[in-house]
């Protein structure tokens, strides 16, 4: 039987949840055009949409929001953040930005031109629409264990060095203003990424004067991985691999939202000055004055207790079994999952789940829609609706390979029980699986798609 690891904490605060009839659910659904995202979150029983903004925040967190100082420069929660960041990061300078993606924008702002490349092991939505937003392209460069679903290699979040330097000489490294890795890969089911690649992959964009970056927005999760499964590592502290990770990189974007335990929060690191000063001005444009940046004072109190709280290592080894525990149920269950379960998110792989769907009538949202209605619970689609993109040259549509139901899970919120009603939804789901149709869009906006995208069942 899967293992279940103990909480290493206590509740304190209770939210109620409400479960609904299959009748209700049939309409809620219809009445959202089949997408999960315009569901209204109280006919949500549980909640698997994102692992982002939804965690439980701690009594210090907590405490911590109520000396939030809120002058509008040089408030003194910046400085405490400044002091997390760099200790945790290494990086010289940063700025708070509301979220991720904000971060994004800021640095892709400063560094993209119209035409260059973006290479990354994979990009999530935001930062693959905040590159082509710049005119730029984002470019996957997955090793191909990673675009596996049932193999069991211990760091699939891993780039492939070999076609990172293929592509920089191909396009040239003027064409390259910087190369990022996604740590864990959110795209390619939360799998982490190695520190041998973290190191090669910095070595090569360093060698043609690219500089690197880390979407870090999972980065603790990534160094306890690297701690279970690389045996170097075993009795190295989080914290210090953690330090290691950032040390081969020239900055990171980072949504607080995950890692950090926040609600709301993120930030851009870097350690170039130049680019700092650039940043700030974007900063000061879009966000706010730099010692604040869309924040309020308690957010950044919040943000800097998170960012110690996820690297604790009782707390990343609950984190790890709990997200673990769900996948080896499924497993049990015989359902076909992304293997190995990631950090923060079990995938349920919809090619191998639904084969009778071909991915053109769009296999993972039927799944996405199917779960809801059989126990009221939210996943998302990361497959075809998120990240089929038209050929630019033959103005076909390239599907991607994988065409997952992302499993998010939101730290220290649910609990065993809550994670086996999933299991026994998903049991459901599957006796049933044949049954399932297909569905199109009724209507379709061309960046970032899956937000607010309708359909209909075929
Ligand atoms: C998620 C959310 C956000 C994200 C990320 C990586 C690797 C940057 C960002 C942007 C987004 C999402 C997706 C589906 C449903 C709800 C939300 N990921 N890089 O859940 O950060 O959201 O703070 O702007 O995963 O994975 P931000």
């Amino acid at each position: 039987m899967a293992k279940f690891p103990v909480e290493p904490f206590r509740i304190k605060v209770v939210e109620p949840i409400r479960q609904t009839t299959r009748a209700e659910r049939e309409e809620i659904l219809r009445q959202a055009g089949y997408n999960l995202f315009a569901v209204q979150a109280e006919d949500v029983y549980i909640d698997l949409l994102t692992d982002s903004g939804t965690s439980a925040m701690s009594d210090s967190q907590w405490a911590g929001m109520m000396v939030g100082d809120e002058s509008y420069a040089g408030c003194r929660n910046f400085f405490n953040l400044e002091e997390a960041i760099q200790s945790i990061t290494g990086f010289r300078y940063f700025v708070p930005t509301h979220q991720g993606r904000a971060a994004e924008n800021v640095l892709f702002t400063c560094t993209v031109e119209p035409g260059q490349s973006v290479p990354s092991n994979m990009h999530f939505d935001t930062t693959q629409a905040n590159v082509i937003a710049r005119g730029g392209e984002p470019v996957n460069l997955l090793a191909e264990e990673g675009l596996d679903p049932t193999s069991h290699a211990p760091f699939k979040g891993d780039l492939d060095i070999d076609k990172l330097e293929a592509f920089i000489q191909q396009v040239g490294p003027e064409n390259v203003p910087l190369g990022m890795l996604t740590v864990t890969n959110n795209s390619g089911g939360g799998q982490p990424v190695s520190m041998a690649n973290i190191r090669a992959t910095g070595e090569v964009l360093h060698r043609y004067g690219i500089p690197f970056f880390l979407d870090a927005c999972r980065f603790a999760e990534n160094a306890y991985f690297i701690k279970l499964r690389d045996p170097a590592y075993a009795d190295t502290p989080v914290l210090d691999i953690a330090r290691e990770m950032f040390s081969y990189a020239d900055g990171c974007t980072m949504s607080a939202k995950k890692d950090a335990l926040v609600n709301i929060g993120g930030f851009l690191a870097m350690n170039d000055e130049a680019l700092y000063q650039r940043a700030c001005q974007q900063l000061i444009l879009r966000e706010g004055f730099p010692t604040y940046g869309g924040l309020a004072g308690r957010d950044l109190e919040a943000v800097a207790r998170g960012l110690w709280e996820g690297l604790d290592e009782q707390y990343l080894a609950y984190r790890i079994g709990h997200t673990r525990y769900l996948g080896d149920r499924l497993v049990e269950e015989d359902i076909p999952i992304l293997e190995p379960p990631g950090g923060h998110a079990v995938y349920l792989d919809a090619k191998r789940l639904l084969p009778h769907i071909p991915q053109s009538q769009l296999p993972g949202q039927a799944l996405t829609c199917e779960l809801y209605l059989e126990g009221g619970i939210r996943g998302v689609e990361i497959g075809s609706v998120m990240f089929a993109r038209e050929d630019p040259e033959t103005g076909e549509m390239v599907y991607p390979s994988l065409e997952l139901v992302r499993l998010a899970i939101p730290r220290r919120v649910y609990t065993q029980a809550h994670l086996d009603s999933v299991v026994e939804a998903c049991r459901r789901l599957y006796g049933g699986r044949e049954q399932i149709r297909g569905m199109r869009y009724t209507y379709a906006p061309p960046l970032l798609r899956h937000f607010t995208a309708q359909f209909e069942p075929l």
